[in-house]
């Protein structure tokens, strides 16, 4: 009965129906299914499989987005009994566009498949310097953050944060993605980050690798 209902989730959530999602979601609340469970078997499944089929060009943007606004309906309903029952998200990672960038499309979509993902993501938003990125690491005790920028003016703004967090003494405390249109590998290798991910979905499995979870 519980399977069931969690491979319905899954197809739903694949098909972006949201309010459909979100009645599952309830019923299997109501059949005593655990939030752990609906989170992991129902609702991440289905966003992992979103994100794959994103890797490989099968779906697009929109897609991606109707489906992490199923996942968002389905979220609201488990999300405190999670806290309740006292599940971990598997790391705690704070996101942003660097200083001077305003572009956050991209950045939104790599928050949404982390959060889809099982992390826990605080969305520092845009235009965000090295002072906030340090700030929100100690003050949510941040496994990871990830640093987006779309501007070939801003890129260099992410070098300026991985300095400072070395000048806090923070560097070893955090791994540090880096994304975004105009970056490459060899740019993140050489401002030091611990990871490049060419989209949003790479993002969760380059994450997974660098915490030890894959
Ligand atoms: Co701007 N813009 N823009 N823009 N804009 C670009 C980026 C540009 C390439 C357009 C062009 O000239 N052809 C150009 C940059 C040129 C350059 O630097 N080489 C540009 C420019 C110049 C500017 C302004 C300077 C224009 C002006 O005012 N003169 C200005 C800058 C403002 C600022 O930031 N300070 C500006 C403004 C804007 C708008 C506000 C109008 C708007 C942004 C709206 C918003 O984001 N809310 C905008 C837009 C929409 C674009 C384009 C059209 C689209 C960007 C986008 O959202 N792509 C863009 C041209 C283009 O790409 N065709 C352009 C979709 C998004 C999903 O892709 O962000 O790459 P992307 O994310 C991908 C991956 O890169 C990866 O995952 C995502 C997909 O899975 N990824 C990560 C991203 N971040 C990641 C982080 C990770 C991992 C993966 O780990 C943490």
């Amino acid at each position: 009965m519980s399977e069931a209902i969690l491979e319905q989730i899954t197809e739903s959530l694949i098909k972006g129906q949201a309010p459909v999602v979100k009645g599952l979601v309830q019923k299997a609340i109501d059949a005593g299914v655990s939030a752990e469970a609906i989170l992991n078997k129902g609702l991440v499944a289905g966003m992992a499989v979103i994100g794959d089929r994103f890797k490989r060009n099968e779906v697009y943007i929109p897609e991606v987005l109707i489906a992490a606004r199923a996942m968002n309906s389905g979220m609201e309903l488990v999300k405190p009994l999670l806290k309740q029952a006292g599940v971990k998200a598997k790391g705690i990672v704070c996101c942003a566009t660097v200083k001077g960038d305003l572009h956050d499309i991209g950045k939104n979509l790599v928050c949404m498949m982390l959060e889809g993902a099982g992390y826990e993501v605080v969305d520092l938003g845009v235009n965000c310097d090295a002072e906030k990125f340090i700030a929100a690491v100690q003050e949510h005790n941040a496994d990871a953050i990830g640093m987006s920028a779309l501007l070939t003016t801003t890129m260099t703004n992410m070098k300026t944060t991985i300095d400072a967090f070395v000048e806090a003494g923070l560097r070893g405390k955090v791994k540090i993605l880096v994304g975004g249109a105009p970056l490459t590998q060899n740019f993140a290798d050489e401002i030091g980050a611990d990871g490049y991910a060419p989209d949003a979905a790479s993002a969760v499995d380059l994450l997974d690798n660098l915490l030890g979870l894959a």
